[in-house]
Parts: C-alpha cells; structure tokens; sequence
C-alpha cells in the first residue's frame, strides 16, 4: 500500500518509521527531540538579532546594512524586511514581532515612489508577504493577532498595491511591463519581458482574486501567462515544455530559444507546478506543461562534470550547444523536481529531484566557508588553473564566490528532508545555517559575503537582503520544527504552498 495514497502527512511519527513511499530512502533515525528544540530555539535567536538590527537602524526603510549600521532603500522604501519577514514571524510564533510588522503594514503609501517599481519583485515580497500573513492569520495562526482589523487591513493593502501596478499589463498583447513609473504610469521601454518575471505573477495574483472575489487580477496575470503556455512560434520551444528566455510585449510572441532553468528563468518552471498543487482542477494544464518541461530537463539538460560523474546539474541550452554553468538561484530545481515528483507520485522526478539537490549541497560542501558560490561552471575545457584542484575534488569551479544570503539550496534541502524524512538533509541545513552564523553574522544582522571560498568569506558586503528573513530563516526552522499545516507534506497533503519567495500561500 502506498503512504500518499492514504493521504497521511509527514508527522513526527512517519519521520521514525521507514518511508513506504520511497523504500530506497528509508528514514533513518531522527535527531532527539530536545536537539531540534533546542536547535529551533537557535534559528529563532538569529532571527531575532536581525529582525532588532534592522528595527534600530534600518526601520522603515527596505533592508539593513548590517556592518555599517546603514541602510537601503533598494524596493522602493515601502519597508520590504518588515513585510518579507512577517510569514516567518507567524511561523516562529512571535506575537511581538507579528504585531509590529501588522502595524507597518496600515501605515505603508503603495502609491508613492520615487523609484522604478519592478512588478515581479513587488509581487513576490509585498504582495506576496502580505497576503501569506493574511492566509496564516486568518487561519492556522490567528491566535497571533487580538486585533482581526489589522488582519482585515492586510488584505485591502494588497489590493491597494495590486491596483497601483495594475496598469503594467495594459499592452497590446496583456504580457505586462516589469520596469514601471506609478506616478506616471510609464515604463523603461523595454520590447520584450522575462520569462521569470512575466511567469511569477500567476500564483499572487490569482490568490488575491480569490480572497477579493474580484477576478481582474487572476485574468490580468492567467493572459500573461498563457502565452508562456503555448509558446509561439513553435521554434522557440526546441524541446516540448522548455521555452525561451524573453516573450515580446508587443505580441506575446517568444523572441528567442535560449533554455534555462537559471535566474531569469526559473521561477517560471517553480510556479507550474505550484498552481497545481494551488488548484489541480483549474491548473491541470500548468502541470502537464511542467511535466515536458521536467522531462525533456532529464533527457536534454542534466550534465555531469567529467571529474564527478556521480554529480548532476541542470545545463542551459542555445541552438544546439549546451551551457555547462549554473547558479545558486537555480539550485531551487532539486526542491521543484520533489514537489513534483511527490503530488504525482512519481519516483522517477523524486529521484532526479535528489540527485540535484546533491549536486548543489556539494557545492557548498566543497568551499572554505561551507556555503555555495553565486555562479559555477564544469566545463572541462575551461577551468581557470587556480581552480584545478577544486574542479578535481568537487566537480565544479566558481565564476562568481558572492552569497548575498540566498536559499535556494536549503529550500531545495528541505523538500528533501520533508518528502524523504531522511535526517541527512536536515544536517545538511544545519551546517549552512552554522556557516551563515559564523560568516555573515554582524553585531546587528547578517551580511552577504564576497568571496564563499576564502579565509572568512572574503568580506562582508554590508547588505541584509529581505529574503533572509523570508526565505532562508523560515527554511531552517522549517526543518526543525514540528509538523504543521504550512509545512510541505508528502504527497497530495499540502494545505499550503509557498510563493517564490517562500510566503506560504492556502491551497483553493
Ligand atoms: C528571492 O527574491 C526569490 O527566491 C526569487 O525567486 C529569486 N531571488 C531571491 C532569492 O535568491
């Protein structure tokens, strides 16, 4: 019998017994209790320190800058820390903070700026922050807020932000501008937008209308996205479900043939899976075209350094050649591939899903500060003599050392950990949560690093990006803490699903 057909969830109990699901995987013995706790208590400690920094120093501004006890306002000054960090806030149970981040939210103008708005990145962290904390609130965590209005107040700021940039997808072909003025109602110009970036809208937009019953904003983001459903012309999707990189706004039409599954690119194939498990009797075609897409990756992009042959990574494709470099932003593949493969219960994408996740957690493995480089390659013919010896070792050699505090990798561990119940994911995102202690940890926050493979990281870059508290903070405590209704189960359980930015969003 299989476990997911019994629709059980990954309690603690499942996580000491064998897994059915996946025999080659058995789980294998938890940490103690107390251990978690204890190490949950740690996570929460360090969310804290950063949360006080930006607080004393940066508040209300969008984020820290931790060494210099600055700060920026690179997201246009509505206070992205606060509103990126208030799903995790919910999660690690802290009233305080909660309450403090409610209050920012009913004082924030979305209608004013300065800057350029970018549409996918204030989708992603405002929108997405703020209506996550309205799910959560609303439901599994309303225990959190004395005040519901202020619960209430999360939803009318989205729909007042949403209304702001609503503008930008008013083009002859509905596929939206992503560089916009909301003063003027202008944009940058541009002929043609991003794959990722016209693909990660769907799932934000589509939940606002749901939670509005006003259903402009689903039909706004569902015709951008169609055209990234059924690509055209056909010459520009060289293998079925894998797509080009830029899409005109002009005509919906792809402009080019360039495959990746790296920034860019990625979140688009993150989010087809995502609406399935959203919605599977509305987004079942979201599902069938990541499937393609899932498929002709195993059968045309996976690449395998010569010196590691046990490793794989996700190349890019270009009129024929493949592209053997990757990025830390696409090593959320390992985490998509698991998702995917557990709600259609195929061992195959698990599996695969595995590989890669083992792929990019060696390169962390492998450098001085035990956290991955910005981007790496394993082209044989082209590895820099300096990095010969690490090429040998570990199968790749780094085109940029950066860590601007980045998740993907431990998002892609914890999939791992939450589908396999294996304790070695868990580990493995304890040791970077160490690294990130001890590296990038200031007296009031955590900075970015210049250089992973150096004596201390290099340098500190003296910048706290709003998704430490989003994404990588709730992913660590995620995997140490226990079971509940927005941790991702196995199988078809899932009562939420994470936005991109790792907002927890309730399934329809
Ligand atoms: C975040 O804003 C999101 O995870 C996005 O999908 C990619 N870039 C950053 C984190 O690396």
């Amino acid at each position: 019998m299989h476990l997911t057909s019994l629709s059980l969830s990954l309690t603690a109990l499942s996580l000491v017994s064998p897994s059915l699901a996946y025999p080659q995987y058995r789980t294998e013995r938890p940490l103690q209790d107390k251990v978690a706790l204890s190490r949950a208590d740690t996570i929460k400690e360090a969310f804290s320190h950063a949360w006080d920094g930006y607080k004393k120093y940066a508040y209300p501004h969008d984020e820290l800058h931790p060494v210099s006890n600055g700060y920026g306002d690179s997201r246009n000054g509505w206070g992205a820390s606060a509103v990126d960090a208030l799903s995790t806030a919910i999660i690690m149970g802290n009233a305080t903070i909660v309450n403090q981040i409610l209050d920012h939210v009913t004082r924030v103008d979305y209608s004013k700026t300065n800057d350029t708005v970018s549409l996918f990145e204030t989708t992603i962290r405002y929108l997405a922050g703020m209506l996550s904390g309205y799910d959560l609130l609303k439901g599994p965590a309303s225990d959190l807020v004395k005040d519901a209005s202020k619960v209430d107040k999360l939803l009318e700021q989205s729909k007042n932000l949403a209304d702001v940039l609503k503008f930008a997808f008013d083009t002859p072909s509905g596929v939206p501008y992503n560089n916009i003025n909301i003063s003027s109602h202008g944009n940058d110009g541009a002929t043609t937008n991003g794959l990722a970036v016209t693909g990660t809208l769907v799932l934000e937009w589509t939940r606002l209308s749901d939670l509005t019953g006003d259903d402009q904003y689903a039909q706004l983001s569902q015709k951008a996205q169609s055209y990234l459903l059924s690509p055209k012309p056909s010459s520009n999707e060289p293998f079925p479900g894998l797509v080009g990189s830029h899409i005109s706004i002009e005509t919906g039409q792809f402009t080019d043939a360039q495959v990746s599954w790296n920034g860019g690119d990625d979140s688009f194939y993150e989010y087809l899976i995502k609406m399935y498990v959203y919605d599977p009797n509305e987004f079942g075609e979201y599902k069938d075209r990541w499937v393609a897409a899932a498929d002709s990756s195993m059968q045309h992009l996976a690449s395998h350094p010569s010196t590691r042959p046990d490793l794989t990574f996700l190349a890019s494709y270009d009129n024929g050649n493949l592209g053997l470099s990757s990025q830390h932003l696409t090593c959320f593949d390992g985490g998509s591939f698991l998702l995917g493969g557990t709600v259609l219960d195929n061992d195959d994408y698990i599996n695969f899903g595995l590989d890669l996740v083992k792929a990019c957690h060696e390169t962390y493995n492998a450098t001085l500060t035990g956290i991955g480089p910005e981007s790496f390659a394993w082209d044989a013919n082209s590895v820099p003599s300096s990095q010969k010896a690490l090429y040998e070792k570990a199968g790749f050699y780094i085109q940029s050392g950066a860590y601007i505090l980045r998740p993907e990798v431990i998002e892609s561990f914890y999939y791992a950990y939450r589908i396999t119940g294996q304790e070695q994911y868990r580990e493995w995102i304890w040791n970077a949560f160490l690294s990130i202690n001890k590296y990038c940890r200031t007296s009031s926050g955590f900075s970015g690093l210049t250089n992973v493979n150096a004596a201390n990281g290099g340098s500190q870059d003296d910048n706290q990006e709003s998704f430490l508290f989003a994404e990588v903070m709730k992913y660590v405590y995620l995997a140490h803490s226990e079971d509940a209704a927005w941790q991702v189960q196995r199988g078809n359980g899932n009562k939420f699903v994470f936005n991109t930015e790792a907002h927890p969003f309730q399934v329809r």
